[in-house]
């Protein structure tokens, strides 16, 4: 299967635009070539510092700048932690990742707690990911000594509709912050959002840049947007499913190893739908019944989906899951 780094944006719109089975088709010959078998990761979020951030991305409940009702929380400490990655990890999760609601990283005690986390996790036999805005060199190269397996930034939507979404972080900084983590050898777990009033051509152009990074991301989150009441995209309208499982398709054609985590919004798809996303290549979902500060299906209903359609989860886990 190749990987290729040139893909236009009237090529990645083509694929967006096939019929619906045209579409599953290619991507499901993509998925099996380069990814064989139909094996999910399973992978569980905790916020380590929620709210009070001080950028102002439109969609996010945890910015300064809205009026949504998260509002900001004491950090929680490394032992706490640790204990709910113990207890993703007994519940079957193959990774733990931890958000942090800050514009940047900076030097001191909440970093050097920050470290100490993911030494943890991986002692544990997890994959440890962090997302927690910019960080300079130095910073990457002490997680990627930490033991770090990737660092989630998004790009979140294509160049041209970001300034509508975020203005106190550049596109071209976000690169930069990708470029920082990929040079100390960290993963990267890089995506995006649809439903936020982007045109096809976005979406085309969201996985255009992704397609642009060399090596590809390790791992690529697929969101629909929550829309948070008190965000300023309360109001947007929700995504339709079969976009979503379109979304899905297309990342996995333009990004064939790359895992796709179907990640916020799978609360608003039904089984149905969050079967096809798997169908048409995802192959990792967050597991837990929350994300950062919003739902997520319950553990139950999730094991009882990936049983139905008979899907393995991911290599080192072992869960018996229950009959369908
Ligand atoms: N502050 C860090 C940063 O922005 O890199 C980390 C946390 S941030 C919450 C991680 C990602 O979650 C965002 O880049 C965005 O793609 C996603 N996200 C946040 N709020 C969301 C929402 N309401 N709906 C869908 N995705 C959301
Ligand atoms: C990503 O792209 N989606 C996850 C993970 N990376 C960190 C976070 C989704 C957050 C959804 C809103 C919330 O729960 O606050
Ligand atoms: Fe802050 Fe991240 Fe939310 Fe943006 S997405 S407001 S950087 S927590």
């Amino acid at each position: 299967m190749i990987t290729r780094h040139d893909w236009t944006r009237e090529q990645i719109q083509a694929l967006l635009d096939l019929p619906l089975f045209d579409l599953l088709w290619q991507a499901q010959e993509v998925h099996r070539s380069a990814n064989p078998g139909y094996r999910v990761q399973l992978a569980s979020l905790l916020s380590v510092k929620t709210g009070g951030c001080e950028e102002d991305c439109a969609y996010c409940p945890q910015s300064m700048f809205h009026s949504s009702d998260v509002t900001g929380q004491p950090d929680l400490a490394v032992e706490p932690v640790l204990d709910r990655a113990r207890a993703a990890r007994d519940a079957g999760a193959h990774r733990f990742c931890m958000g942090w609601a800050w514009r940047e990283i900076r030097d001191g005690a909440p970093f050097d707690s920050m470290l100490a986390m993911v030494r943890g996790v991986r002692a544990l036999g997890m994959e440890a990911c962090v997302t927690a805005g910019m960080l300079t060199e130095r910073q990457a190269e002490r997680l990627a000594e930490a033991g770090l397996t990737a660092y989630n930034h998004n790009l979140d939507t294509s160049p041209e509709h970001y300034d509508r979404i975020i203005s106190t972080r550049t596109y071209q900084e976000r690169l930069e912050t990708l470029a920082r983590a990929r040079a100390a050898g960290i993963g990267l777990c890089c995506g995006g959002i649809i439903g936020m009033g982007e045109t096809p051509e976005d979406r085309a152009g969201l996985l255009q840049v992704l397609a642009q990074l060399d090596p590809h991301p390790e791992s690529v989150p697929i969101n629909a947007l929550v829309a948070v009441p008190g965000t300023p995209l309360e109001d947007e309208p929700p995504v339709d499913p079969l976009e979503f499982v379109r979304m899905v398709a297309t990342a996995r054609i333009v990004l064939p190893h790359s895992r796709v985590r179907l990640s916020a919004g799978r609360q608003q798809l039904n089984r149905e739908a969050q079967l096809l996303c798997l169908l048409a290549g995802a192959d990792s979902i967050f597991y837990g019944d929350v994300l950062l500060t919003t739902g997520n299906p319950d553990v139950e209903a999730d094991r009882a989906l990936l049983a139905c359609a008979g899907v393995n989860v991911a290599e080192r886990t072992e869960v018996a899951l229950p009959p369908c």
